[in-house]
């Protein structure tokens, strides 16, 4: 996969596909095209029979310091609407198979949406996250009020989205934004052993899983549960359910398949 603003390997390490965003020289922010590579790529690899989970990161310095200011700067609110840029993080959203972000350093306005749309996120000490577009006149345009409060709850989010302030890593850990804190040299490879982790587990269920976690931030507790049963019932469809209860009661590791 050749692309101009992200590199992606598809076999990083065994079933996990690297995606890296590279724009270093503009803190990787998110122009139109990056979004829109992101978006195939993420397509593609979640039609990938071998890949099974997805790690996004950027660089040291940072994740992505926001949408693109430079090219958002002379638009207008029907361009916006022309442009419809929803659908692309939108897509993101829909990607089936968990998707790990490694964060290091500026992970600011669109590019903490892009995060916090992954499904966990693993970041160096260096990691910064804020919501800061209330600075340049506007407010968060990707799900930032919303999965920002569903996070770290009311008062911070609302304290990070009216102020623009940026918070640390260990905060972001204390407040329930990210699922660790490591040192730079080594966030990625713990973005690849939590990949790895996730990648252990029969394909299917996890996908199950990870829609019916989704589940319960957009709908009602009955609902949720009832999605959920559902989900259940489905892994007894698969070859891994037999596999996984088999190896438990021989006392062997299961091998997982995706069927
Ligand atoms: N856009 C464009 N260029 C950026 C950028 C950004 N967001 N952030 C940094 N850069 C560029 C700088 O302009 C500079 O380029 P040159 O001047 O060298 O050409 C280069 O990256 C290095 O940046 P600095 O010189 O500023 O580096 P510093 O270390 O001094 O400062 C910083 C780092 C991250 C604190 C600072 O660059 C900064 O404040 N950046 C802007 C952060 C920000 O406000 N982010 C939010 C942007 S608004 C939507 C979806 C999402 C969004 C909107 C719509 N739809 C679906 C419709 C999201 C909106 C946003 O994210």
């Amino acid at each position: 996969m050749n692309f101009e603003f992200i590199l992606v390997t598809p076999n990083f390490a065994p079933h996990i596909a690297l995606v890296q965003l590279n724009r270093p020289k503009e803190l990787n922010a998110l122009n139109l095209q990056l979004m829109l590579e992101l978006k195939s790529a993420l397509k593609s690899l979640d039609e990938d029979e071998m890949v099974r989970c997805i790690v996004i990161t950027g660089n040291q310095q940072a994740f992505a310091a926001g949408a693109d200011i430079k090219q958002m700067e002379s638009k207008t609110a029907i361009d916006l609407l022309k442009i419809d840029q929803f659908e692309t993080w939108d897509q993101i959203r829909k990607t089936k198979k968990p998707v790990i972000a490694a964060v290091s350093g500026f992970a600011l306005g669109g590019g903490c949406e892009l995060a916090m749309t992954c499904d966990m996120i693993v970041a160096s000490e260096s990691a910064k996250f804020g919501q800061p577009e209330i600075k340049i006149g506007i407010m968060p345009g990707a799900g930032g009020t919303q999965r920002l409060t569903r996070a770290v709850g009311k008062a911070l989010a609302m304290e990070m989205v009216l102020t623009g302030k940026f918070i640390s890593a260990a905060e972001a850990l204390k407040a329930g934004l990210i699922n660790r804190v490591v040192p730079e040299e080594i966030y990625l490879d713990e973005a690849i052993k939590l990949a790895n982790e996730v990648c252990a587990m029969s394909p299917i269920a996890t996908q199950l899983a990870k829609e019916s976690v989704n589940k319960a931030f957009e709908t009602g507790l009955q609902e949720g549960l009832f999605f959920e049963r559902k989900n259940f019932y489905m892994t007894f469809a698969s070859e891994d359910q037999k596999e996984g209860m088999s190896a438990f009661v021989e006392k062997r590791k299961p091998a997982f398949k995706g069927h």
